[in-house]
This record gives C-alpha cells, structure tokens and sequence, in this order.
C-alpha cells in the first residue's frame, strides 16, 4: 500500500540539512530557542517510542490541553508518527468542559499542563483513562521526562487515506459537542492543495517563513499553519501568544502569515504596520470568521497587501479560497473565492435544487477533505450528509457569475467571536439552570475587536429578582471564557413571533450599536 500518513509525508519534505532552523521561538519561557529539523525528527521519534511503549489499541485517542509550546507540536506530530488520533482541547476550556469531551472519547492517554494535574487526572482516571502526562510550555513536565529515556529513532507507522488522524470537536446548535473524525486523507490532501494554491516556495527557491501566531488546538493553526510550513519545509517564528506590536516586529523576516480577522484589526491599531513593515512579505492569510470589506481595504492602504481570504470548517479544513496566483483570478474583499482544486462545492435552496449564481442557499461540500462523521454519533452524521453524499455546512452562500463564492450567513444558530465558535443553546442552557431564571437568549452584536461579541438577555422568574454580573461571574467559573457573555441585560420577557419562537434578529438589531467604536 502506499503510505497515506500525515508525518510521513511532512518528514518527506523536510530539507536535506537537517541542522537548518525549522522553528524560533519569539515569546515563551526561555526565547529565542532555535529547534532544528534534526530536533523535531528526533522529538516525535521520542515521544512517538514513548506512546507505542504504552501498548495502546489501534485508534487509541490522546487527549491535549496543553499550552502553546514546540513540544506540543511535537506531540501532535509524534501521535501521527505513532498512528495514534490526536484529540485538542482548548486551553480556555474549564472542568465540566473537559469532563463532556473526556467521558465521551475515552482517550487512552490524557496530556495536560502541570497545574491542571490534580484535578484533570482525578477527571481522567474516573473515565478510564490510564496514562496522563503533563507538558508544561518551559520544557518541563512527566511527558518529556519519560520520552527522554526512549531511543530517538522511530519508523512512522504507515496509514490509508482512510484511517483516522483526529477528532475535533465542534459544538451543536442543539445538544453537546461533536467529534469530527478526520483521516489521514482528509489532512493530507488538504495540505498538499493548499501547497500548491498559495504558492509555497521552496527551500531551492529562497523559501518562505510563517509566522505562527494562532492556538494549536483548532484548524485554522494546527493543520493549515503547521501543515502548511512544515509540507514545505519552511521555518516557523513561533509565537505562544498573539502581540500585535511583536508580530509586526517580526514581519520583516518573514514572508507568509495566518490569522483570523481580530488578529488583522488588532495589527492595524499600531502605527508601526506599515508599507516598509511588510516589504518582505509574500502572503497574508485570513479566515475562521468573516473578514469585514474595511479590513481588506484598511490593509491594502496601510502595506499594500491584498489579504487572502480563505474559507473552512473543522469537519472539512479548507473548502475554498481566494487566489493567490495573478492567473486563477482577483482577490474580491467580503468573498472567500473559489472552491479548491478537487473540492466540489454547491448552493442549494430549501427545496434541495441547485441555485443559479446570485441566488442564495444552503452551502454543501464534497472532496477528499470531508470528514468521515461524527464519533459514536451515526444518526447526526446521517443527518448532516445529502442523500447524494455531500456535507451540509450549516453556512448560507451565493457565488456569483464568476463562480466566487461569498457567505452571506449561516442557518445554523452560531456566534463567531474572535475565531472561536459560541453556540448560543450551550449559554443558555446553563443560564437557564441558575435560579431565579425563567429564561434567557443569546446573542451575537456586531463587536469591533472580535467581529462579534457574545450578549445575553434573561428573562427572571415571577418574584425573582436577577443580577446580570453575578450571572456573568457565575458563568467565569464554568466555562471558556471566550463564551462568556460580555454583558447581560434583564428583560421582564424576550420578542416572540406568532409561533412563539424567540426573534434573535429583534435582539440583535436592538443591540447592535451596543460595542461601536
Ligand atoms: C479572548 N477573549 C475573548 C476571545 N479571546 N472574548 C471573546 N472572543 C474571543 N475570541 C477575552 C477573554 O475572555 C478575556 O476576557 C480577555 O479577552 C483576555 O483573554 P486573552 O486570552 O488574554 O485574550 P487574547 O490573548 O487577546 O486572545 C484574543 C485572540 C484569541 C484573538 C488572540 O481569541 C485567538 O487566538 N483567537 C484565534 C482563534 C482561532 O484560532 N480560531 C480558529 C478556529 S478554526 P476576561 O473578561 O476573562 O478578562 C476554524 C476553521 C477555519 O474556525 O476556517 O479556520
Ligand atoms: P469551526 O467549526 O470552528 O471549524 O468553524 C467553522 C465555521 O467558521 C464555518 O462553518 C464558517 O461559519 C466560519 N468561517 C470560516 N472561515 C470563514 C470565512 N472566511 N468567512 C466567514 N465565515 C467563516
């Protein structure tokens, strides 16, 4: 069989001077530390020893929460050296978060940061995970540790396209979160398409450098920035967290760079972007929410940059594309352009018929990106697929008579805010459990920094008297903070429509001001 596996592919195309900076920390315990191709390769050969010493079952999950570092990279690759399913978690997620996505992958290994030992292992064990190691972002930890005793040469367990590579869970407009189970294919295709659209240069050709400057635990920074530098064989300046002024700092070493739009607004707040500042530069990506026409044009002025704006999704990685090449077409601001190479996608109506160009619809998309389902969950996977196969984004779209594609909602009842996705039914069930609530809805406005900013109203019990910050604290100590409401407002009742459904576009254009400027 011809080996289909992620880390096969991506040790392929390191370069033949393995002694080369492959990543330099710019921020973090101890930076600048440089990490050589050799590093990686013996790391993951490390790592991926120490987990196959764990005589797990095949499929076996291994669960991360852990923060942004080198090693954790490491630790992904190592999973996909090893043929074992990467599960991230994001670092914001609390204890009853982690507790849903625990119990219900059952991962046989569980990694998480130093402080989080005591109580995430206690949560683990209880669910039948038997091995938790801790990574902490300074090199330290039980994970590291035990690896370092393992030998440092590895053979790369050999995968189909079919076999799974990670499970990314994503939340549900009704219920709890979903596994997305995506395979090596899913990954692998994805980023040699990508290679080739955005017009990575290789090492032989002067090369480019990414600024890394997104979380490892979703998409958008885990497989199409990692993917991206390292099918490439290109450097990476690492960055743990996003600074605007260091980012822009740094630009003028660099040549390609990912983010989603906050990180773009926030890079145009500092007077130090300018023209010069990205002289050097090659390609600016943007995506996970929408990038608003004013930030393309902003930009442009400011560096004369026209930003690549890019469409996915964690059950398809990338869909579609604004070009980079002169020759595949004009990069349209508000448009995330064509469909990829070898990805088909559709705009359907309600009644299932294809809509002409103008028309709106439901966004469907077919390709060697599609994930394959949702884990344990057949019924939502069914219902998610056409009869003809293609999965139903949940996103409402219309391309245009050149056949670009813009993405004018989503049917799906969802807040972006900052590139993390907010469901509104997850807030409002707990709000709902507090006493003294009758009920509540959730909102996202219009929000200058994260695109859109989450907002709750709650309606109080008969008698009840409620406190918009004591439910804001409350809701601090349970969940991510990025869901967290930044304001609650008291209503004695929400609109409702003649059939009694709360009317989230009266909320919402009554609070749309409600973060201008
Ligand atoms: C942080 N805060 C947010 C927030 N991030 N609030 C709303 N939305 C967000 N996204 C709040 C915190 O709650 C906290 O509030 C305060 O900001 C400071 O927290 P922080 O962690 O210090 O924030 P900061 O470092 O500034 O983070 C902002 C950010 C981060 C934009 C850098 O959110 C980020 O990295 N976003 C990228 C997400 C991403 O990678 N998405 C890709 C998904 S993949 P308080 O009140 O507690 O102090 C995908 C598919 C695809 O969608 O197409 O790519
Ligand atoms: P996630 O489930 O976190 O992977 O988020 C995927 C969702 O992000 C998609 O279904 C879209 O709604 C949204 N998204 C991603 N990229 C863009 C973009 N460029 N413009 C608008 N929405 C986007």
């Amino acid at each position: 069989m011809t080996d289909s596996s992620v880390f096969a592919a991506l040790r392929a195309a390191f370069p033949s001077d393995l002694d080369a900076t492959a990543i330099e920390t710019a921020d973090g315990p101890g930076a600048p530390l440089r990490y050589t191709w050799r590093d990686l390769e013996r790391g993951t050969a490390m790592i991926a020893n120490l987990l196959a010493s764990l005589e797990l079952s095949e499929n076996s999950r291994i669960a991360v929460q852990t923060d942004k570092s080198v090693e954790a990279l490491m630790l992904y690759l190592a999973v996909l050296r090893a043929g074992f399913v990467y599960l991230p978690l994001n670092t914001a997620y609390q204890r009853a978060e982690i507790e849903y996505f625990v119990g219900n992958a059952e991962p046989a290994v569980v990694v998480c940061t130093p402080k989080n030992f005591a109580w995430l292992s206690q949560l683990a064990f209880k669910a039948g995970t038997k091995n938790v190691f801790t990574l902490g972002d300074d090199r330290t930890g039980s994970l590291l540790e035990r690896a370092a005793q393992m030998s440092d040469v590895h053979e790369s367990v050999r995968k189909t396209p079919e076999e799974l590579a990670a499970i990314l869970y994503t939340s549900g407009t009704t219920g709890r979160s979903k596994g997305a189970l995506l395979t090596h294919g899913n990954l692998l295709s994805n980023a040699r398409t990508l290679k080739d659209y955005w017009g990575w240069r290789k090492p032989e050709d002067g090369g480019d450098v990414l600024i890394h400057a997104l979380p490892i635990f979703h998409v958008h920074g885990l497989f199409v920035a990692s993917h991206g530098a390292l099918l490439n064989g290109s450097k990476m300046i690492w960055f743990a967290r996003f600074d605007p002024k260091a980012v822009i700092a740094r630009l003028r070493e660099a040549t390609v760079f990912m983010g989603v739009p906050t990180l773009y607004v926030r890079m145009l707040a500092e007077p130090t972007l300018t023209r010069e500042a990205c002289a050097h530069m090659r390609l600016f990506l943007a995506g996970s929410a929408p990038l608003l026409p004013e930030t393309f044009d902003e930009w442009e002025a400011r560096t004369g940059h026209r930003i690549v704006e890019r469409y996915g999704m964690s059950e398809t990685v990338m869909l579609t594309s604004n070009p980079y090449h002169a020759a595949d077409g004009e990069r349209r601001a508000g448009t995330v352009g064509y469909p990829l190479p070898g990805v088909g996608v559709r705009v359907r109506n309600e009644k299932g018929e294809p809509c002409p160009a103008g028309e709106i619809g439901g966004i469907e998309v077919k390709g060697p990106n599609v994930f394959t389902g949702y884990w344990r969950m057949p019924e939502k996977t069914r219902e998610e697929f056409t009869a003809d196969g293609w999965f139903k984004t949940g996103d409402v779209g219309r391309f245009d008579e050149r056949g670009v594609l813009s993405i004018v909602g989503r049917s799906k009842d969802l807040i972006i805010s900052g590139g993390y996705n907010v469901y509104p039914a997850e807030i409002e069930a707990l709000i709902n459990e507090m006493p003294g609530v009758a009920e509540s809805a959730v909102v996202g406005v219009p929000h200058p920094d994260f695109g859109e900013g989450v907002i709750a109203m709650v309606v109080p019990k008969a008698g009840a008297a409620l406190d918009g910050a004591a439910i804001v604290g409350e809701l601090k100590s349970r969940i991510a903070n990025f869901k967290v409401p930044k304001q609650v407002f008291v209503l004695s009742e929400l609109p409702r429509n003649t059939m009694g459904k709360v009317q989230k576009n009266l909320l919402r254009q009554q609070h749309q001001g409600l973060f201008a400027g």
